[in-house]
């Protein structure tokens, strides 16, 4: 019972909208993340299928701009959002369609998982995409995508659309023409900078984002082969950053993306970071352990990794590689001085697994 004085006081300030810190809830200052984002897993099967019918349903007029299916996360309040920093989506482009050109703040990235003949226009650059490749989409540059061939394409976006937003930061502007005027050469970018150690001579590096507009599946590839000859991470195995060749940083300010081969029978030691990440399976099957519980993966699949969030993966495999790709918002964090890690150190490094993800379970309990 609070005493007369008190209850005034309080009800008084309330009124006026003042909170005082000894009432207000541990959430204020929590010892330690608590994320709203949870751990989860979107199937390909099911992806692919609602992608397919929406190419099939759903017309690309302006206004709607974009195919994309956003990965909703359950823990974020029906927010179209995979983790609380990052849109996540699966984009879907039918054959000779073309989705207009806009520019907006966010910074996307996009990772190629299927079709021929696709391409995106960034700021004049136009690139064509193929499986495995790796497109940048720095802020306020103009973009609009097609497709030429007789194939429908199919790739990953994953954007910083919720921390733009969270910033008040969000700007967005519609072209007047729906598809650019190409200004560069075709690939101009990967002849300029594709060979990260050597740069042209005469040009300063302009080191805010990569100058290299596609990181080609080829060259990705083999960057893990020969890493996978000599070295490999304890926590994430054969794991590669793609980075602004300038300056050996991550491609953007908001994103960074990784490219990681867990190799067969590879199970790696569990840790966790200040950050959230969106992988996608690009090739091969496995499972990640997080926060105690197993997530079966194939080829296609999507899912999410919550900040602070233990976790390891493996890959029971007797001969098969798995190839994972993220984007995390990692840069952020370290920028800000907010970024940390830690292994656990527990039962030699691995967690106890709870349960297993079950996605016709998870969607039950809701
Ligand atoms: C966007 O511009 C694209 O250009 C995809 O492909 C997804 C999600 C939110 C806001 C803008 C694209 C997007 C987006």
């Amino acid at each position: 019972m609070l005493e007369p004085e008190f209850e005034k006081l309080y009800s008084e300030m309330e009124q006026c909208h003042v909170k005082p810190l000894w009432l207000a809830e541990r959430s204020v200052n929590p010892s330690q993340p608590q994320p709203k984002t949870v751990p989860w897993l979107w199937k390909w099967s099911q992806l692919s299928n609602f992608a397919r019918r929406a190419g099939e349903l759903v017309t690309l007029a302006r206004g709607g701009d974009r195919r994309a299916m956003g990965l909703a996360n359950p823990g974020l309040g029906g927010a179209p959002y995979a983790t609380n920093t990052l849109w996540a989506a699966v984009q879907w482009l039918n054959a000779r369609e073309v989705a207009p050109a806009h520019r907006h703040t966010a910074q996307a990235i996009r990772f190629m998982i299927d079709g021929q003949g696709a391409y995106t226009t960034v700021q004049g650059d136009k690139i064509y995409l193929e499986r495995g490749d790796f497109a940048i989409n720095p802020p306020w540059h103009w973009h609009d995508h097609g497709s030429e061939g007789d194939e429908s394409a199919v790739w990953m976006d994953a954007l910083d659309v919720p921390l733009n937003n969270y910033l008040d930061a969000p700007f967005f502007e519609h072209s007047a023409q729906d598809v650019q005027h190409v200004t560069a050469l075709i690939d101009e970018s990967v002849l300029k900078y594709g060979i990260g150690q050597l740069r042209p001579a005469w040009e300063q590096p302009a080191v805010r984002y990569s100058p290299l507009s596609v990181y080609k599946w080829q060259v990705t590839e083999r960057a893990l082969n020969n890493l996978a000859r000599v070295a490999a991470s304890p926590f994430d195995d054969v794991a590669l950053e793609y980075t602004n060749p300038h300056t050996g940083r991550p491609v953007m300010d908001t994103m960074t993306c990784w490219i990681q081969m867990i190799r067969p029978g590879v199970h790696t030691k569990a840790h966790r970071q200040v950050n959230s990440a969106v992988y996608h399976v690009v090739e091969g099957r496995g499972a990640t352990i997080i926060g105690g519980i197993r997530f079966d993966w194939e080829q296609g699949d999507i899912f999410v990794i919550p900040s602070w969030t233990y976790h390891e993966h493996l890959n029971e495999s007797k001969g098969e590689r798995a190839i994972l790709f993220s984007a995390q918002d990692t840069p952020v964090l370290v920028a800000l001085g907010k970024y940390r890690e830690e292994a656990l150190t527990t039962s030699n490094g691995f967690q106890t697994v709870k349960e297993t993800f079950d996605v016709e379970k998870a969607l039950a309990y809701g």
